[in-house]
């Protein structure tokens, strides 16, 4: 899949609004790269870097990271894949770090998923996930084909430390006073674009339409729509 020129995105929404799993419908319909800070950062935690064992705390308190840490994370994963379209999902989230981001480059569009708070905290308690390649399940919504394993290479699922019902709320905390700011950022550049709903499936076919018309000559993958 080539799409014709590089084009970067930005995915937002409150903790378990979908960004995980709208992020792997985009990339596998349009070819973006997806990264997600989260996933970097437990990544860091379960290779027990330096990084990782000093944040887990921070994390399982549901507490944003300090934007210079974040900043420079970010910023240089994005230079190793500099001529790839790209798909960021949980940067940025602070309006300090969209400015970081924009002074390395422009953002295309900015997808928010708006979820209310009330549907997401019953979806986090049964979120399941494969560590070490992101895949997101949930044992109502989309449960794995094997319970406990992922469906691609068997392996063992596991629950996130920081899902717990006390940590969810700081979490939701953390966004509506640290991250909704920065879809005000985003909104006065013209390329915020809301998708609201409270089911994934009924707002996913909305965010096809709209990028399939954003990257209008992007190879999609038959049938995801
Ligand atoms: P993360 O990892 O970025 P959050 O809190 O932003 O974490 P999270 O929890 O990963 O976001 P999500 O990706 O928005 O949620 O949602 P998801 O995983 O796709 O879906 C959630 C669950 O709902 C899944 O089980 C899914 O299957 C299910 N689901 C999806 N759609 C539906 C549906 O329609 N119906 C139902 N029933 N279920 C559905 O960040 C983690 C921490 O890292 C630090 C912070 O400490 C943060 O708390 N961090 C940063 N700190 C500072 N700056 C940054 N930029 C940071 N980035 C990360
Ligand atoms: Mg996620």
């Amino acid at each position: 899949m080539v799409l014709q020129r590089v084009f970067r995105a930005v995915i937002m929404g409150p903790p378990g609004s979908g960004k995980g799993t709208v992020s792997s419908r985009i990339t596998k319909s349009f070819g973006l790269k997806h990264l997600s800070s989260g996933d970097i950062l437990r990544f860091n935690i379960n290779t027990k870097t330096e990084l990782g064992l000093l944040m887990k705390s921070c994390i399982d308190q549901g507490q944003l990271l300090p934007d210079d840490v974040m900043s420079r994370l970010i910023l240089s994963s994005l230079r190793d894949i500099d001529q790839s379209s790209w798909l960021l999902d949980g940067f940025p989230r602070t309006v300090a770090q969209a400015e970081n981001l924009d002074n390395m480059c422009t953002v295309d569009t900015v997808i928010n998923l708006d979820v209310p708070f009330q549907t997401i905290k019953e979806r986090l308690t049964s979120r399941w996930v494969h560590q070490p390649s992101g895949r997101v399940y949930n044992t109502d919504f989309n449960p794995p084909k094997i319970p406990g394993l992922d469906d691609i290479t068997g392996e063992p699922l596991t629950q996130r430390d920081d899902d717990t019902p006390e940590t969810v709320t700081r979490r939701l905390k953390a966004y509506e006073y640290q991250t909704q700011p920065v879809l005000e950022y985003y909104r006065s550049k013209g390329v915020l674009e809301t998708f609201t709903g409270t089911e994934t499936n009924k707002i996913w076919p909305h965010i096809h339409a709209f990028l399939s018309k954003k990257i209008p000559h992007s190879q999609e993958a038959r049938g995801q729509a």
